[in-house]
Parts: structure tokens; sequence; C-alpha cells
């Protein structure tokens, strides 16, 4: 059985252990450029097998909340050379997670104050942050306009784009693609979001068949073995709903397993919450037989909670990586201290999204806190 702390290969990456970096939106990217923190704060958790940056948007129009990073203009993808650079120097290894917002952006955010596209004109019922005049506040998102069907081939083209320029530009090591927690790929698969009648609409097939089509055309332009994708199932996150997830999400898989991914990234249950949602029952080791059998040889990373235990709980189940979040907010050497059993430093969640330093590189090491309190 591996260990949480055993090397292993993901497609084309050589990972130092099986413990992974959680993308985590942080909100510190004045300008859709990544912050003067962010190449220290990434690089103090280089010891990681793998980080996935925090969402970054592939386009103007995949924008959704303030102060998010980009991969669509010069100046971000030079700021995320600095990033990678300073990881690499320290050992790491680094992907950049493809983020289009879909419905859940605000006129504000938009290119020319338009509204934000979706597969339906359907609101996400749900809040984004603005900043005004300086200030953060909530705001409801804007009611979108749903995609044309002529429309579409541009969006994959954005995202060819994003991968192409992280991995030559950025000097990303890959990329995942963030198909989760009701952005816009999440909202053409499932039936609370895309109400199209055309081939992108309809039958489950029809509801893959944009994800899976980029998917195909990321692989085609980075290679397989340089690209992950985030999956959530049952998430609650932003107003997603579908009536029948499990066949959903087969079919996904089954999709996914011929195109060669390095990974899978799977969130269990809701996105930072609960890890079973009694009213939305899902069977994750059937999704991944789906996967297997149909000849994905993906990396399974699992995510979602997990501690020490229940990590190694996962790689005797047959997950390959497990995803930390919250604790990688905290903790820069959580490697060392899952590997010690050592406490973890608790996160201070009124930092989680915008600001500066504190709460983003300031939590200590276990040698940080040795040396305070001797
Ligand atoms: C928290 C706040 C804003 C965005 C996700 C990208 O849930 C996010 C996100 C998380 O995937």
């Amino acid at each position: 059985m591996p260990s949480l702390f055993d090397p292993c290969t993901v497609g084309a990456l050589q990972l130092a252990n099986r413990v992974v970096m959680a993308p985590l939106t942080r909100n510190r990217s004045p300008g859709a450029v990544p912050g003067p923190h962010a190449a220290l704060h990434y690089s103090q958790r280089a010891s990681a097998g793998l980080l996935i940056t925090e969402a970054t948007a592939i386009s103007h129009q995949g924008q959704g909340y303030a102060d998010v990073p980009g991969l669509y203009a010069p100046e971000q993808l030079a700021g995320w050379r600095v990033v990678t650079d300073a990881v690499h120097a320290a050992g790491g290894r680094i992907v950049t997670q493809l983020w289009h917002v879909g419905r859940v952006s605000h006129t504000e955010l938009q290119p020319n104050g338009g509204a934000p596209v979706a597969p339906s004109a359907i609101s996400a019922m749900t809040k984004t942050v603005l900043i005004r005049d300086g200030v953060a506040s909530f705001v409801e998102t804007s009611m979108p306009r749903a995609l044309a069907l002529a429309e579409l081939p541009g969006i994959v083209a954005d995202y060819v784009r994003a991968a192409t320029a992280a991995v030559t530009k950025a000097g990303f090591d890959g990329v995942e693609i963030h198909g989760a927690n009701g952005y816009l790929l999440d909202q053409f698969l499932k039936t609370g979001s895309n109400q199209r009648d055309d081939a992108y609409g309809g039958a489950v097939p029809h509801r893959a068949r944009f994800m899976l089509e980029v998917a195909a055309a990321v692989v085609a332009a980075v290679g397989g073995n340089r690209v992950g994708i985030r999956l959530s199932p049952v998430t609650l996150a932003n107003d997603r709903f579908d009536a029948d997830t499990q066949a959903l999400y087969e079919h996904v898989l089954r999709g996914l397993a011929p195109l060669g991914l390095a990974y899978v990234h799977v969130i269990e249950g809701a996105t930072g919450g609960a890890r079973e949602l009694p009213d939305r029952p899902f069977n994750y080791d059937a999704a991944r037989s789906a996967y297997r059998s149909a000849g994905g040889r993906g990396a399974w990373m699992v995510n979602n909670g997990y501690d020490r235990a229940l990590a190694d709980h996962a790689l005797a189940n047959g997950a390959d990586l497990v995803a930390f979040g919250k604790a990688y907010i905290a903790n820069p050497d959580l490697v060392r201290r899952l590997r010690l059993n050592a406490e973890l430093n608790p996160p201070d969640r009124s930092t989680f999204y915008g600001g500066g330093a504190p709460g983003y590189t300031d939590y200590p090491t276990l040698d940080e806190t040795a040396a305070v309190k001797a």
C-alpha cells in the first residue's frame, strides 16, 4: 500500500509525495496579476508533492470575482513566472487551475459591462465579491445570457490559449481544468443550469459534451500527461443541481478515460464542508471504477476534509493523491506535520479572501514555532 510520503509519477510529473495543495481562492491579485506575496506563499508550500494554484481566469469573460488572477495578459503570465520560478527553486511542482466562472459573475467584472455568459439564462442565485472604492462587498451575481452555439468554439480556444501560455510562458508544470463548484463547465453538466435544446443540452451525453471538448482540446495543446481535471459531483456551491448525478459523472469519467489525463481530482461532498450529504448520495468508488474500466489511468486525487488517518484510509482504498485545502492555508510545512502527526495551525477565516501578507505568508512552520517557544 502506498504511503502519503512515497514519491509518485503523475503523467509527466515526478512528485516527491502524494500530498497535494488544493486550489484556494485568495483574492490577492489586483488587476488580475499575481500579487507581490504570491511567490513566497506558494514557495513556502513547495514540499507538497504538487501545488495547484488558486482558480485563474482563462479570459476576461471568465472572471467572476474581485482580485483573482488571470492567464490572458502578458503581465499576468509574467507574474506567474515569478511564482513558478520560486516554486521550482524550492524543489516543488506547480500546475495552474483553468477557470471560467460562467454565470457566477457580475456585469462590473465583464468586458464592456456585459452580462455574464452561461449555458442558459438562469441565475446562479449566489453572490460574488466586488471591490468598489477599495471596499469589498458581496453582491448578487448578474443575470447571465445564454451562450450562442457559435460562441462555444471561442471559449474552447480561450482554454487552449491559456493552457498553452501557462506551460510555455508562465512556467507551469501543467494545468488543472476547473470542472467543479458550479462554474461554467459544471453549469453545462447539470440540469439545474443547462436547459439548452441543442447538442450541448438535454441528455447526459449532450450536457457532458462541452466539458469533454474542452478537455480534449487542452490535452491536444499541452499533452494529457500535463492535464488534470477537478470535478464536484454533489457539491452545493453556486446553486448547482442535477437530476441524476451518478449516471452523469460515470459518463463524464468514461469520456475522460481515453484522453490520457495526468489526474482526476474529485471533491467528495460539499466543497469545504460536509463529506456526507444524506439527500445527495454518490458512490465515488463506482465513479472511479467507471473511469478505470474505460481505460483511465490518471492518478485519482481525492479532496475534502482529509486528515492523516482519512488520507491513509483513502490511499489503502484506491486513491493515489490527497489534496488538502484549509490545512494548507495555515500550514506551509503540512507534509512534515502530517509525517510527524504534529499539531496543525488553525486557519484564520478572516484572512482567507483579500488583504496582503497576514494570513498568507506568515503562518509559522514547526521550527519557527519551536524557536519562539525556546
Ligand atoms: C471560494 C471563493 C471564490 C471562489 C471554487 C474558485 O469554489 C472557487 C472559489 C472559492 O472553486
